[in-house]
């Protein structure tokens, strides 16, 4: 079943990957499940075709797509999972960077989680992302970046903020595939997480001091 789902998204087949997660759901099957083991799976076997030049960007765009139609589907439930209410987030993919796949899953599992999420969106300039935490006092600023080519950006957020001195009001985590913990530690963000899950968990351990 997961398979299918994951094929689906290889194929760049929208109808297909509606149809399998369709398919799923009616079988009960979780949706972080549906998410994780199908359309998150099929994305980066994907990924592997690209780097594997298999795939180009075409056709990565169109496995983005089916990806996204499949996602449409389970998003509302994964999110009407939600509890608790939680901290406040702010987040966004950096500027020249238009890779938001990994953001808008984070998002949707720390949704889930009972976060409220402002999405900056992706493209997002340095000021925008400091304009947007005195704008909206969260406790955490998210920040995404999907390429070695960007990821300085994340450093300059952090710089920005020490300089206006509101880098003690606020928490800052970072996250993407070029992204570690060492990266992390050098821009003097609070914090990384490799995926949505531990993101969850790195925020609840931030917000609970
Ligand atoms: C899909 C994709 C695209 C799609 C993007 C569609 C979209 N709406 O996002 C399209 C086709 C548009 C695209 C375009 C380009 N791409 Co592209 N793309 C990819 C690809 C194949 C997969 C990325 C993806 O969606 N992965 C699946 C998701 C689920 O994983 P993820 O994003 O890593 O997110 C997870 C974690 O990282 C984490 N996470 C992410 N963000 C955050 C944030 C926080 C706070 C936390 C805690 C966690 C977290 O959680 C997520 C969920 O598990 C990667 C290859 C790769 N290995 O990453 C290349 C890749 C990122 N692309 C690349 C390039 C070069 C480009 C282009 C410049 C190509 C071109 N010549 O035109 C363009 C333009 C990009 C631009 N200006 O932004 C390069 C970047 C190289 C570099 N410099 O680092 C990569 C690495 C491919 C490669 N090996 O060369 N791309």
């Amino acid at each position: 079943m997961f398979d299918s789902i994951k094929q689906a998204v290889i194929e760049m087949d929208d109808e297909k990957t509606k149809e399998s997660v369709s398919i799923a759901l009616k079988e009960k099957v979780d949706p972080v499940e549906i998410l994780e083991k199908g359309l998150i799976a099929g994305m980066q076997e994907v990924a592997d075709l690209f780097a594997r030049k298999e795939y180009y960007v075409p056709e990565v765009l169109l496995c983005s797509e089916a990806f996204y139609a499949g996602f449409d589907k389970i998003k509302q439930l994964i999110k009407g999972s939600s509890r608790k209410p939680g901290a406040k987030i702010v987040f966004g993919v950096v500027e020249g960077d238009i890779h938001d796949i990994g953001k808008n899953i984070v998002k949707v599992m720390l949704e889930a989680a009972g976060y409220e999420v402002i999405d900056l969106g992706r493209d997002v300039p340095v000021l925008e992302f400091v304009k947007a935490v005195e704008r909206e006092k969260p406790d955490i600023l998210a920040i995404s970046s999907l390429m070695t080519t960007t990821m300085t950006h994340m450093g300059e957020i952090i710089l920005e903020l020490e300089k206006r001195n509101m880098r003690n009001a606020v928490k800052v985590i970072i996250g993407g595939a070029p992204v570690n913990e060492e990266f992390a530690a050098s821009v003097k963000a609070d914090g990384y997480s490799p995926d949505g899950p531990s993101a969850v968990k790195l925020i609840e351990k931030i917000v609970s001091g």
